[in-house]
């Protein structure tokens, strides 16, 4: 079959729209017929080349659509049936065993590098391979290859266009509050970076009870929207002076939890200044460079006696925590839509220029 797909050439080059080849789904997979996908940074990092990925691609991970077909095996969805797109697992390693796919021993060439162990792709042009299988999916594409593992089944009548960008960014910034950090009911946030991930750490914040949850980003709307979703405060770090003393006069004795989006090394640097005693960090901002090192000053952060721990997709499970964020939103506890613009699929260039020149927070691409 042939499907339209935003092609990636060359390292940070633009999307190119082109009609290319797309297998018949194998065993165990499921091919969807894509009806919005979201775009996360981590789409531009892989897009940059930075961490040893093929080129010509095929990327998008926050897809949502209908599956078209089923390959052998397949148990869990069939055709006509409404699904969610996210990342990708091996099912056979010990932490899939555990239920915490995110920390799958594969997770990487899976979903970051967008290989598949025995190498193949399902996408081609000319009979030429094109690189697919980004987080199990490539889903910026009109019709997309995911796994029994990195699709959940949808009611009938979900909005699909609302629910896509759940299946990265928004678990990611809301599983890290409370899945992985466990935030209580009265502790303090920290939230570094107000973009989609960050801004859904404060929803996190809000859905935990935290008493105080403070924003740091440099874009006004993006503080503004911060502070409409529930920010107690907000910093502006390029006006506030020294950062650490912008955060201790909102929490004289440091906060509880810090979730860093942005991957800003200076201002990481500072956060045991910024931590209470036993504080916790969770990193979820990726760098644009596979050999970024965190600068933690070592002495400060041992006396703090503080945890400072990476995190993956929010801690999810798919298959228990996504359903739990849909029926927060439904019940209008989390607005992540508020963050969103929509776009049209072709208009994939426009849509993520917009969100480094500050027009948009969170695009999602519609197909018609
Ligand atoms: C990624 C971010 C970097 C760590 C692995 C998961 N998530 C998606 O964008
Ligand atoms: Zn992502």
């Amino acid at each position: 079959m042939q499907t339209l797909a935003a092609v990636l050439h060359q390292p940070a080059g633009a999307f190119s729209l082109e009609t290319i080849d797309i297998a018949e789904p194998q065993a165990g997979e499921i091919r969807v017929a894509v009806k919005a996908v979201g775009v996360c940074h981590t789409d531009l990092v892989i897009g940059s080349g930075a961490l040893g990925n093929a080129f010509p691609t095929v990327l998008g991970h926050e897809g949502a659509g209908i599956v078209d077909a089923v390959g052998a095996g397949v148990t869990s969805v069939r055709p006509g049936d409404k699904v969610l797109l996210s990342f990708n697992s091996c099912g056979h390693c010990p932490r899939c065993d555990h239920d915490d796919p995110a920390y799958c021993h594969e997770f990487f060439p899976r979903n970051m590098l967008c290989t598949r162990p025995d190498g193949s792709s399902r996408l081609s042009r000319d009979g030429l391979a094109i690189a697919d299988n980004c987080f199990g999916q490539s889903s910026f594409a009109a019709l997309a290859i995911a796994n029994e593992r990195n699709v959940l089944k949808l009611p009938e009548d979900a909005d699909l266009a609302t629910l896509a960008p759940l299946g990265c960014g928004i678990q990611t910034g809301v599983g890290a509050v409370l899945r992985s950090l466990k935030a209580q009911a009265g502790e303090t946030l920290l939230v570094i970076g107000g973009g989609a991930v960050g801004l859904s750490a404060v929803l996190g914040g809000v859905l935990a009870g935290c008493g105080t949850i403070v924003l740091v980003e440099p874009q006004a709307s993006r503080r503004d929207m911060g502070q409409s979703v529930g920010a107690t405060h907000v910093i502006d770090p390029s006006a506030a002076g020294d950062i650490v003393d912008a955060v201790r006069a909102i929490a004289l004795t440091g906060v509880d939890m810090i979730v860093d989006t942005s991957g800003h090394m200076p201002t990481l640097a500072r956060t045991p200044d910024m931590i209470a005693p036993m504080g916790r960090i969770g990193l979820v901002g990726v760098p644009g460079a596979l050999d970024a090192v965190l600068p933690l000053p070592m002495i400060k952060w041992l006396t703090v006696g503080g945890t400072v721990r990476g995190i993956v997709e929010g801690d999810s499970d798919i298959t228990g925590f996504l359903p739990e964020l849909i029926a927060h939103h439904a019940a209008g506890r989390l607005p992540f839509d508020r963050f969103v613009t929509r776009y049209p699929f072709t208009r994939i260039n426009e849509a993520i220029a917009d969100t480094s020149n500050g027009t948009c927070i969170k695009p999602v691409l519609i197909f018609d």
